[in-house]
């Protein structure tokens, strides 16, 4: 017998329980918990209780408007059919104001005001929500490092929808609500400034994306490894260095030369997560307003290898300046 899988196989049911009470107090739950044979599958086989508590409550409830509102104004967008509605779910949006209303707090509904109040309520629900996250492990006596990288996903999130589009004057450079729209939006500043690839803190977001990723791999296949020696209990690992984290370190220095240990590898992962948005943030904040054209800039720093140009097109110009490229 081998104990090697993809999904958990082992659910172990002990007593329904709601938790420890907590030493601060303001340890309300809401449901009554139950055991979930699926949910068992992927993570812990109890459901419940929840805490909603007022943020928690007050989120959602900001969430819900921002959903409704955003929802309606896409299924108005194809005359409140709700085939269409269905049909071209990917395509529809709910679109910010045009440039001509600048940063006007005041734009017609059916222009954009609706995205702006919707907005409203999406910024009011992120936010909430991030407190939560962080009063809810103050009340556990917990490190608070879910709440600070949550807080860089929102830095991110507040570059693409509040920062920049007020540093360029505009609401309008904010990004639409809706699938494949927002896809395009994307696209479409890549190309607006002169392809994105050349930012160097798009590079260094994806270095660190594409790091995660590998990390994450890299540690769970690890301790999926050594959980036959009982790997998967990585602080008594780290306390108590036992024969699990022993070979899953030999394994690595044997591959690699180098391991990082039980503690030091939550570390890795925290930061190449965290630093993401950081960088990601970084790099759209600059576009637009700091740096006009990537491509051009690629060229001045002597990133963009120059690609020779036929003569007869004479000199690149940034088309932004409204040069006609001679
Ligand atoms: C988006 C922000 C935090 C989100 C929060 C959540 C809600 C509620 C509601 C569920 C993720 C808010 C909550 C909204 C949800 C319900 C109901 C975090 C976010 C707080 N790129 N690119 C990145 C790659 C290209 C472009 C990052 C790769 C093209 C733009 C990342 C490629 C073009 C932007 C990345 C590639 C282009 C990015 C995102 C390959 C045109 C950004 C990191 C292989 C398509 C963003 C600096 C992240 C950024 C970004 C990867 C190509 C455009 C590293 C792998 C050339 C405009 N790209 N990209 O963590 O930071 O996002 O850029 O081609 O703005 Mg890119």
């Amino acid at each position: 017998m081998e104990y090697q899988n993809i999904f958990t196989q082992i659910q172990v049911r002990g007593p329904l329980e709601a938790g420890i009470p907590l030493p601060r107090g303001n340890d309300e739950r809401t449901g009554k918990p139950f055991f979930n044979w699926l949910a068992g599958w992927f993570g812990n086989a109890q459901i419940g209780p929840i805490y909603l508590g007022f943020l928690g409550t007050a989120s959602l409830l900001c969430g819900t408007v921002w959903f409704v509102i955003t929802g309606f104004n896409m299924l108005a967008s194809v005359g409140w059919d709700p085939i269409q509605f269905i049909r071209q779910l990917f395509w529809v949006a709910l679109e910010p104001p045009p440039a001509k209303y600048g940063l006007s707090p005041f734009v017609p509904l059916s222009e954009g005001g609706w995205y702006l109040i919707a907005s409203l309520f999406l910024l009011a629900s992120v936010l909430l929500w991030w407190v939560r996250v962080y009063t809810r492990a103050r009340q556990l006596e917990l490190g608070t490092h879910v709440a600070w990288a949550f807080a860089a996903a929102i830095w991110l999130f507040l570059v693409l929808g509040l920062f920049r589009p007020i540093l360029m004057g505009s609401w309008a450079e904010a990004v639409p609500y809706g699938i494949f729209p927002h896809l395009d939006w994307t696209a479409a500043l890549s190309i607006r400034y002169g392809n994105l690839y050349y930012n160097p803190f798009h590079c260094l977001s994806i270095v660190f994306l594409y790091g995660s990723v590998l990390l994450f791999a890299m540690h769970g296949a690890t301790i999926l490894a050594v959980t036959r020696y009982g790997g998967e209990r990585e602080l008594e690992q780290i306390t108590d260095r036992g024969t699990a984290s022993e070979r899953a370190a030999l394994f690595w220095r044997w591959t690699m030369g180098f391991n990082a240990t039980m503690e030091s590898v939550h570390r890795w992962a925290w930061w190449f997560a965290v630093l993401t948005p950081i960088t990601g943030g970084i790099g759209i904040l600059l576009t637009g307003t700091v740096v006009d054209n990537w491509y051009l800039w690629g060229i001045k720093h002597g990133i963009v290898a120059p690609t020779p140009i036929p003569e007869a097109w004479g000199t690149v110009v940034d088309p932004a300046l409204g040069g006609s490229g001679q």
